[in-house]
């Protein structure tokens, strides 16, 4: 039942013609003047990729496994998300100004739309990427659930839109492309969901290369039972259930679904898949970016 304090689901608004959230889009001024750290560390991702996930293993990795300290808060809390703002609940950046740097930041933003700051102070950046199909698949479940994007119709309906880029963050080709494109100037680790569900401990050690921190088996396995899918599904400090259900409500589909790849098998019919296929084909021409969609 709609209750008073539930935000409607607003349109979304263009900004530089990505559409966004109504509620990010207005503090996008914001957004842009932020002034990043050059210790910062960034984690990007177009939605649905693995963003909590790799959250939680830099979080545990900074925090030397420490689970318990990890439990103190949600993930959003711990890790702001830079674009975030709806009522009631404080904003990225608000989050960001009442803590000194460095921050770990997280944000969905595409190249285009990342405050400048971040590519002058060329703080470290891990992007994640997931193949296109789950993400489209994971995007429809989600954007029934969360209550601050527009209703995305049939499953048909939002498979179209999709490949439109008619969709909050706007193209994923474009996304992934650009942070492509990207990764060679900047310090940047660009990961794919699918190497981290093929193997977890080999994806962590990278994070960990990456982040300068001593390569330690023990805590690599760890981090690895830590975030795997069980855990983090049951883990209310990563699983998001303690979002208010005006926002999220876990009951149409929960924000953990089914974490695997490969589950676009059970959602497209041959026809969506042939016309996704030959789509994909021509919005990634040229690229040497490569995905996998099954594992
Ligand atoms: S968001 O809202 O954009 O930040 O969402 P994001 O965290 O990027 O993506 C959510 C999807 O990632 C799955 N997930 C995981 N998969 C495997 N292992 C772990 N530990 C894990 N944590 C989250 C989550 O279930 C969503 O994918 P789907 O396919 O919907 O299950």
């Amino acid at each position: 039942m709609k209750t008073d304090r539930e935000p409607e689901r607003p349109d979304l608004i263009p900004i530089q013609g990505i559409p966004l959230v109504k509620y990010f889009a207005e503090v996008m001024g914001e957004v842009e003047g932020f002034q990043a750290h050059p210790d910062d560390l960034l984690i990007s991702t177009y939605p649905k990729s693995g963003t909590t996930w790799i959250s939680e293993v830099i979080d545990l990795i900074r925090k030397e496994g420490d689970a318990e300290q990890c439990r103190q808060n949600p993930i959003y809390m711990r890790i702001p998300f830079l674009e975030f703002a709806v009522p009631e609940l404080p904003s990225g950046i608000e989050l960001l100004r009442n803590v000194p740097p460095p921050h770990v930041i997280k944000t969905h933003l595409p190249v285009q739309l990342l405050p400048k700051s971040f590519w002058e102070t060329k703080c470290k950046i891990i992007y994640v990427a997931r193949n296109a199909k789950d993400v489209a698949v994971s995007y429809y479940f989600f954007n029934q659930m969360t209550k601050v994007q527009p209703h995305p119709g049939t499953w048909n309906e939002f498979l179209e839109k999709f490949m439109a880029g008619d969709v909050p963050y706007g193209s994923w080709y474009d996304h992934v492309k650009g942070w492509w494109d990207k990764r060679k100037e900047q310090r940047m680790l660009y990961l794919f969901y699918e190497d981290l569900k093929e193997d977890p401990q080999r994806e962590i050690r990278k994070v960990m290369e990456f982040l300068q921190r001593p390569p330690d088996a023990r805590l690599v396995e760890k981090i690895a039972h830590l975030t795997s899918f069980k855990e983090m599904r049951q883990n209310s400090m990563t699983n998001y259930t303690s979002i208010p259900t005006a926002l999220m409500d876990h009951k149409i589909s929960p924000f953990m679904r089914k974490g695997i790849t490969g589950d676009w098998k059970n959602q497209f019919t041959v026809a969506q898949n042939e016309r996704f296929d030959a789509n994909y084909k021509k919005q990634m021409e040229g690229t040497t970016l490569q995905f996998r969609t099954e594992i």
